[in-house]
């Protein structure tokens, strides 16, 4: 353990050093702004990363998308059934590009920004959404019981592969709704909002109206764990392509269990950058070892790793 060796704090108040100097290098301070606003932000193209690596994306959502729907057709049209696509949640080890969507320096800013520096990867989803898909009510992704705290516990990092926009089936965001702290209930998930305003009259909240985002292919888009969101169905043909990967707070359990299944070269790979093992909760802090003290497992488990180390892709 190293003099300069700093850990995941548990007071947050705002963004500190590290943060505040990834978003300046990137181009993202506006975006941590909109976050804290609107609960949901939109990054373009050119500062996410390279088109060709929008391109390997793209291919690579498609062969784990093609690959799962000839084994088994009606699970896919099932899983589609949600509203959010036909989504793989065990994309990440499928293709090296995928590693290095997560390691991105944009995600990582923004991940670590609304859910701290340890937070741990959740789920990697790749999705293809078809025309005539189902639409996704409002609701919001925090996993937890009511009522939430005002620290963020989970985020959302969605890759926009191609062109988001209403005819093609976008994500809804309602502006500021994560500051309700609480899901959408009874008709808000279907984004009416005036019977919860006549329950009280003059004095309750105004909710702002749903908003289809506009991204351009290659952009990222970012939305807190209580951002009131939904997706309209595509009407236009083709496909929308995403990768969506959904974070939470290093104390809190994943999603998916990656620790049990990366392979021994996903690690190799990233073995001078530890951040990366640190996603997969290889270290979890609170570790059932037999030695339930073992001090260094739960201070490597709270390591702040840097952000910038890893070029964007
Ligand atoms: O498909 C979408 O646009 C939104 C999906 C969603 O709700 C999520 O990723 O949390
Ligand atoms: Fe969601």
């Amino acid at each position: 353990m190293t003099q300069s060796m700093q850990y995941e704090p548990y007071t947050v108040f705002g963004p500190d050093e590290l943060l505040t100097e990834a978003a300046d290098v990137l181009g993202l301070a506006e975006h941590l702004m909109e976050l804290e606003v609107n609960g949901y932000t939109v990054i373009p193209p050119e500062k996410v990363g390279s088109s060709q690596f929008r391109d390997e994306l793209e291919a690579a959502v498609r062969g784990v998308h093609t690959r799962l729907v000839d084994a088994d057709p009606e699970r896919m049209k099932l899983i589609a059934t949600g509203g959010a696509g036909e989504i793989s949640s065990y994309a990440l080890f499928d293709d090296p590009v995928f590693e290095r969507a997560l390691m991105n320096p944009v995600v990582q800013t923004l991940a670590r920004a609304m859910t701290g520096h340890a937070c741990r990867i959740s789920l990697v989803g790749a999705a293809v959404k078809p025309a005539g898909n189902a639409s996704l009510g409002l609701h919001c992704d925090s996993a937890m019981t009511e009522p939430y705290p005002p620290v963020q516990q989970f985020c959302n990092v969605t890759y926009a592969i191609t062109d988001y926009s209403e005819e093609n089936g976008s994500t809804i965001f309602v502006p500021g709704s994560h500051k309700l702290l609480r899901q959408p209930v009874g008709l808000e998930v279907d984004g009416q909002f005036a019977p919860t305003r006549s329950v009280a009259g003059m004095y309750a909240a105004s909710i702002a109206k749903p908003r289809s985002v506009v991204a351009k292919a290659g952009s990222i888009i970012a939305w807190t764990g209580t951002t009131w969101h939904g997706a309209g169905p595509r009407s236009a043909p083709g496909e929308r392509v995403s990768l969506l990967l959904y974070f939470c707070r290093w104390y809190l359990k994943t999603q998916a269990n990656f620790r049990d299944r990366v392979p021994a070269e996903s690690l190799a790979r990233w073995h001078d950058r530890p951040r990366f093992a640190q996603l997969l909760d290889m270290n979890p802090v609170w570790g059932f070892t037999d030695d339930a003290m073992d001090g260094p497992k739960g201070v490597i488990g709270r390591e702040v790793f840097p952000i910038l180390d890893v070029p964007k892709p």
